[in-house]
C-alpha cells in the first residue's frame, strides 16, 4: 500500500493497515528487549488499562529502537497529512493483553480534547503488532466510519469509560465474554494483521483492545501523536528530562516537546526549549529575544 492509499483510506474509513513494516530481525530484537521489561507488576489498575493487561509507558526512553519506531518515516509521512507541523508524541506505550482479558470499553483516543464532533482529529494513533493479531488473541477492534460520528451518537452508543483506579484486592477480573455494547458488535472490525504491521487511525475513531480468548499474550506498541497546541497524555518533558533527551535524535526531541508551537507556545523562560539540551548542567545560556530561535 502506498502512503497516498493509506491517507485516502484513513480519510474514508478512519484507519489504514500497513502490513509488514518491521523487519523480522528487528521484531526479534524488540521482543528480546520486552523479555526484560515486562513484569506482572505492571498489570492495569482500572478497567480501561485492563486488569489482565500489562502496560509500559514512556517506551521511547527504554530503548533506542522504540524511539526509532516512534519516528518511523513512513508513519510520520502519513501523519503529516493530518496534523500541522510540530505535532507531538502524546504517548508511547507497550500493551500486552493476557489470556482471559475482556474487551476494553469502546472509546476514542482524543476524547479528552473538548471540541464538538464531528470534527477533525486532534490526534493520530498507531498500534504496531509485535505478535500476529488473530481472530481470538485480543486484536484491536475498530468501527469503520465512526470518526464521523457526532457527540450525540457517541454518547448514545458508548458506555462511559471507567478510568477509576481500584485497590489491588478490588481489581476483579472481568469475564472475557463481557461485551460493553453488544448492539455495536456487528459494526466492529477486528484488525487481524501479521506481526510487524501497523494500524494508523484518527483520534476520533471508535475502537478498543479485543478480548483475549487464546492461551498466549498479545503484544503491541501504541505511539500516539497530538496537535502541537494540545496537551500530551504523557508529560514527556518530565518523563524524559534534558539529560536523557540530549541522547535522542533531534526529531524525537521535537516530538517529545523540546519544540515550539509558533510563535512561542512551549518556550522556557523566553527561550526555545532545545536550548536546555545544548546547555551543560549548571551553565546558563545567553538570553535570546526570539523563543523560536
Ligand atoms: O491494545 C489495543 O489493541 C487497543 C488499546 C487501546 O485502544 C487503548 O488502550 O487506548
Amino acid at each position: 500500500m502506498t502512503n497516498d492509499d493509506a491517507i485516502s483510506q484513513i480519510r474514508e474509513n478512519g484507519f489504514a493497515i500497513i502490513p509488514n513494516l518491521i523487519a523480522a530481525e528487528d521484531l526479534k530484537a524488540m521482543r528480546n528487549v520486552f523479555a526484560d521489561l515486562l513484569e506482572a507488576e505492571r498489570f492495569g489498575r482500572n478497567p480501561f488499562e485492563g486488569y489482565l493487561t500489562e502496560r509500559i509507558y514512556t517506551l521511547v526512553s527504554k530503548a533506542r529502537r522504540f524511539a526509532d519506531l516512534a519516528e518511523h518515516p513512513r508513519v510520520l509521512a502519513i501523519i503529516d497529512a493530518f496534523l500541522e507541523p510540530n505535532y507531538l508524541l502524546s504517548t508511547a506505550q507497550a500493551i500486552n493483553i493476557h489470556p482471559g482479558e475482556a474487551a476494553q470499553s469502546l472509546h476514542t483516543d482524543d476524547a479528552f480534547y473538548p471540541g464538538a464532533r464531528p470534527r477533525d482529529a486532534f490526534s493520530i494513533s498507531t498500534i504496531w503488532a509485535l505478535d500476529d493479531f488473530t481472530e481470538d488473541n485480543g486484536a484491536t477492534e475498530v468501527i469503520p466510519g465512526s470518526h464521523r460520528w457526532s457527540d450525540d451518537t457517541l454518547n448514545r452508543l458508548l458506555y462511559r469509560t471507567d478510568f477509576t483506579t481500584r485497590p489491588k484486592e478490588e481489581r476483579v477480573r472481568r469475564s472475557a465474554d463481557l461485551d460493553d455494547r453488544t448492539d455495536l458488535a456487528d459494526q466492529l472490525q477486528r484488525v487481524m494483521m501479521p506481526a510487524g504491521s501497523v494500524i494508523v487511525f484518527l483520534g476520533t475513531l471508535v475502537h478498543r483492545g479485543g478480548a483475549n480468548y487464546s492461551d498466549r499474550p498479545r503484544l503491541a506498541i501504541t505511539n500516539q501523536y497530538c496537535a502541537s497546541w494540545a496537551r500530551q497524555q504523557e508529560n514527556f518533558s518530565l518523563a524524559v528530562p534534558p539529560d536523557k533527551a540530549r541522547t535522542m535524535s533531534e526529531r524525537m526531541q521535537q516530538l517529545l516537546g523540546y519544540s515550539i508551537h509558533p510563535p512561542f507556545m512551549g518556550h522556557v523562560a523566553g527561550l526555545h526549549p532545545k536550548r536546555l539540551l545544548e546547555q551543560q548542567p549548571g551553565v546558563s545560556s545567553a538570553s535570546s529575544p526570539d523563543p523560536t530561535d
